[in-house]
């Protein structure tokens, strides 16, 4: 298994997801800040628009940090950090891993640009509906599917922290003590520390 990284980037939540699984990988650091970057044909092959995190495994590979989070919970970790394929809790399970490609992170581009919000229009509603949702889901639980962290929270997670560590969290009921959750696994410590945070 290997990983393609770079440091502060959306790296960690695959490297954060390598932890929670606890297999062996390496690590190929990527010059994205490089203005003379050389990436290799091997990481190309990986993630086809040059962005990182990616991995290759074997035979596959692939590059999309939600993508990297399934792949891995369900080839190495299934039952544990993603509900089996029959479990009622699947549907949620893939819905609140893509909750931060599909929403999250367009609502805060929205709100980082100053674009005018439109909540039917835009498939991701607007910042503000994005975080009342979230927020509700997390409403008596620990973790988004409940008692039991997975994949998703890795991806949710990693947006919780970095909406605060930028300002962008307003006052909620429950996000900001979920990043309080997530910043205190020790996986998510160890994925800092290799990854730059
Ligand atoms: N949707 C992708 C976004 C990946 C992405 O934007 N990666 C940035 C770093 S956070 C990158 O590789 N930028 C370098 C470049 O575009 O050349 C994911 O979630 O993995």
């Amino acid at each position: 298994m290997k990983v393609y990284w770079a440091p502060q980037t959306r790296s960690t939540r695959a490297i954060w997801m390598l932890e929670e699984v606890g297999i062996d990988y390496e690590m190929e650091r990527v010059d994205i800040r490089s203005s003379d970057r050389k990436d290799s044909d091997e990481f190309l092959a990986a993630s086809p628009m040059a962005k990182v995190p990616a991995i290759s495994d074997g035979d596959t590979s692939m590059s999309e940090s939600a993508a990297i989070c399934l792949y891995l919970a369900d080839r190495y970790s299934t039952g544990v950090l993603a509900p089996k394929i029959d479990d009622p809790q699947r549907g949620k399970f893939l819905y609140w891993t893509m909750y931060t490609p599909a929403v999250i992170e367009p609502a805060m581009a929205e709100k980082f640009s100053n674009a005018e919000p439109n909540r039917v229009r835009n498939g991701w509603g607007d910042f503000d509906s994005m975080i009342e949702t979230f927020d509700e889901a997390l409403e008596e639980k620990d973790w988004i599917l409940g008692d039991e962290f997975t994949a998703a929270d890795v991806m949710l997670g990693s947006s919780a922290v970095f909406m605060r560590m930028f300002d962008m969290l307003p006052d909620t009921r429950n996000i900001g003590a979920y990043a309080d959750r997530c910043l205190a696994r020790g996986a998510f410590q160890k994925a800092a520390e290799k990854a730059g945070g």
